[in-house]
């Protein structure tokens, strides 16, 4: 597999450079500066692809170009945004990057309720707690109906978190859920918005009445348009799974499970629609079978995110070590490097350690901490 690294741009503290002396052969980045549904404009592909050239190395993957959230609900000025997008798709493809990652997901993209989570060894993690998300959803977000979405026993839990909750933990809570988490890519919510629950519900609402069916049906809108341009370039768009893979805050998700995907790569059956192949995400849901999903669609898939979690029975889930959990890294290594061989990969939210706890990296994608986890996936692929 082709060593890549998510890289936030000219900006990022974590420069090529340092990228090249740790074994990284290709990068993973955006035009982040662009603000979604703008069009990406050859030069400023060319002049980012230079950059990474001029420092050894190669643009290998986009992630993501974001698809906005009226494409999702289906509003009015869809059809410009999805006009906007098939450019940007076609000036990917003229500047010679032909692996281009998105994801599907309505208002939140990935879902965490705590990002430094302390490990018994001292470092840390991102977590995922159930009831602290009830909490936000029902108490914070006060959202109707949300208490069905809940066991009786879980609202039990919630109910007695109210009662010593504290405010900085609510602020935390929704700091973490949907500023700091979203922010960085591109999402909805950014660093310094006023306000962001009123904005966050405000979006919710805007997908009042729409269901996995609707979903569904926009998405298949959206891929009947932009994939005949991926393919007439030789753009390979490769969708990431829902983080976590299951419907939350009342919104459908649709890229959770077999089914979902079997249903998106047929609906245009040809293989530039193809898979973000995300360990991480897949195995946080447990109707998953991480392994058996690889054999399944290793064919379709254009990018793989090494990473890996455990699942309580509580329902809350953990990054697991990337050598551990339900991701089974080192048998997905095996099955791609047999089914599709050569696919970029880049290790996915490493812990936070050592010198890099007191620094402001965006969650999840501190240095020390993923390069842990891509030396332990090189000496994976070389052992397999
Ligand atoms: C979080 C990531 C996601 C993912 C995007 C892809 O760390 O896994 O933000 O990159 O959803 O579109």
């Amino acid at each position: 597999m082709e060593k890549t690294w998510r890289w936030f741009g000219k900006k990022d503290t974590i420069t090529l450079d340092m990228l090249r002396q740790i074994g990284v052969e290709g990068i993973v980045t955006a035009l982040h500066e662009v603000p979604n549904g703008e069009v990406w404009s050859l030069e400023a592909i060319q002049d980012l692809k230079q950059y990474i050239e001029l420092a050894g190395l190669r643009w290998s993957v986009v992630e993501s170009l974001p698809v906005s959230e009226s494409i999702k609900y289906g509003g009015k000025d869809r059809e410009q945004l999805i006009q906007n997008y098939k450019i940007s798709l076609a000036n990917l493809g003229k500047a010679g990057i032909k692996t281009v990652c998105y994801n599907f997901m309505p208002v939140i993209d990935w879902i965490r309720t705590d990002l430094a989570r302390k490990n018994e060894d001292g470092t840390y993690t991102l977590y995922f707690d159930k009831i602290r998300f009830a909490y936000f959803d029902c108490f914070i977000l006060k959202r109707k109906g949300a208490e069905k979405d809940y066991s009786p026993e879980e609202m039990q839990q919630v109910y007695a978190l109210d009662k010593t909750i504290t405010q900085a933990e609510k602020d935390d809570l929704i700091y973490t859920i949907i500023v700091k988490t979203q922010g960085f890519i591109n999402g909805n919510i950014k660093e310094g918005d006023q306000n962001p629950v009123a904005i966050f519900n405000r979006l919710l609402s805007l997908y009042d009445g729409i269901d996995k069916m609707q979903l569904r049906e926009n998405f298949k809108y959206f891929l009947e348009q932009v994939i005949p341009v991926a393919e007439e370039y030789g753009v390979n768009l490769c969708v990431h799974p829902d983080d976590p893979p299951f419907a939350v805050l009342g919104l459908p998700r649709i890229v959770t499970s077999a089914e979902d995907i079997e249903w998106l790569l047929k609906a245009v059956d040809i293989p530039n629609n193809g898979l973000t192949f995300c360990a991480g995400s897949l195995s946080s849901g447990l109707h998953n079978d991480v392994p058996e999903l690889a054999k399944r669609f290793a064919k379709r898939t254009h990018f793989v995110h090494l990473r890996s979690t455990d699942v309580y029975a509580n329902g809350d889930f953990i990054e697991a070590p990337h050598t551990a959990g339900r991701g089974h890294l080192v048998e997905l290594i095996r099955i791609f490097e047999k089914e599709n061989p050569g696919l970029p990969m880049r290790v996915d939210h490493g812990k936070l350690m050592l010198d890099d706890v007191n620094k402001s990296y965006n969650p999840g994608y501190s240095f020390l901490g993923r390069m842990y986890a891509l030396a332990q996936v090189d000496g994976m692929m070389a052992a397999n």
